[in-house]
């Protein structure tokens, strides 16, 4: 079993542990200047954005270590949750940023002295970057007790590549779609319009190229499906919980565009077939024509706009 720390505050600057040993007081002001080498690395040189990295402390030493003060430097503001050892019980004061960790554990040459696993936050960068080194630092302050002596740790730092978090959306698709010609998706806010280029269809959904995560949680934006003959879908991005989303709502058989499924588009698209006309409005499955197959989208359309609505 492993614990969490959820970390509250975002205004974090120097996240410090301190690392108290089972034997022997780190009470003497002896300050010596020896050292022990020691290597902060992460399980990963790059990391999506809400991903996790596993920084594991070692020492390159073959003594015998009695006790630790250990204190990290990691960015600020981009860490979401620390789980930590659970032989370890911790404390963290969200005044002073400072955890304080005991483990009446020794330790000796090779060990893996800490390890920690960080949750990211699911938002790190900015809209329009596409990446950034964070580097997760040993304090110069750090020090280890062996036979009572202390000795600082002269540290190696790790730096981890941080990606961008990606969602792919998609949108239900109720009968059968051959071609994308006259639908359109994009992402919008008050101010924003950004189109989101379609990928492809497969048998039962329009499928968008991944777009940034970003917009949709710190941006204010909504995604919608839109196209000539089709109800206009929508999902607003606060309601996205996963890097995959599927849009539902997206009903062939909207001929006339009044966002309603009816007698009146049936009318319009029989119309249509009696007088052979071609429009891509009733063109419901984009195969260049509009006959008897469009008039079993637009049932299909109808079906399942009234199940959806009655959930
Ligand atoms: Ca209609
Ligand atoms: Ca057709």
């Amino acid at each position: 079993m492993k614990r969490s720390i959820a970390i509250l505050t975002v205004m974090l600057v120097c996240f410090t542990a301190v690392y108290a040993g089972g034997s022997g007081g780190n009470s003497s002001s002896s300050t010596s200047s020896a050292s022990v080498p020691a290597s902060l690395t992460a399980d990963v040189m790059t990391v999506t954005e809400g991903g996790n990295i596993t920084l594991d402390l070692t020492l390159d030493t073959d003594l015998e270590i009695e006790g630790a003060t250990l204190i990290f430097d990691f960015p600020e503001d981009i860490i979401d949750t620390i789980t930590l050892p659970e032989e370890v019980t911790a404390d963290f004061n969200f005044d002073t940023g400072i955890l304080s960790l005991e483990a009446p554990k020794q330790f000796g040459p090779g060990d893996v002295v800490l390890s920690l696993d960080l949750l990211l936050k699911d938002i790190v960068l900015a809209a329009g970057e596409e990446s950034r080194d964070y580097t997760f630092s040993i304090n110069a302050e750090s020090k280890v007790v062996s036979q009572s002596q202390e000795y600082l740790l002269i540290g190696t730092s790790g730096t981890v590549t941080v990606t961008p978090a990606y969602v792919t959306a998609s949108a239900a698709l109720y009968s059968e779609l051959t071609d994308t010609s006259g639908i359109t998706a994009r992402l919008y806010n008050g101010a924003d319009s950004i189109p989101v280029a379609i990928d492809g269809i497969t048998d039962d959904e329009i499928i968008l190229e991944p777009f940034r995560k970003v917009l949709l949680v710190s941006g204010g934006y909504t995604l919608e499906f839109a196209g000539e003959g089709f109800v206009t879908a929508t999902l607003p991005g606060s309601a996205l919980t996963s890097d995959v989303v599927a849009v539902k709502g997206f009903y062939p058989g909207d001929v006339n565009a009044d966002g309603k499924i009816n007698f009146k588009d049936f009318n319009a698209l029989a119309s249509l077939i009696v007088y052979e006309r071609t429009n891509i409005a009733g063109d419901l499955n984009r195969d260049g024509k509009v006959d008897a197959q469009d008039v079993a989208c637009l049932l299909d359309g109808y079906q399942a706009m009234t199940e959806e609505d009655a959930v």
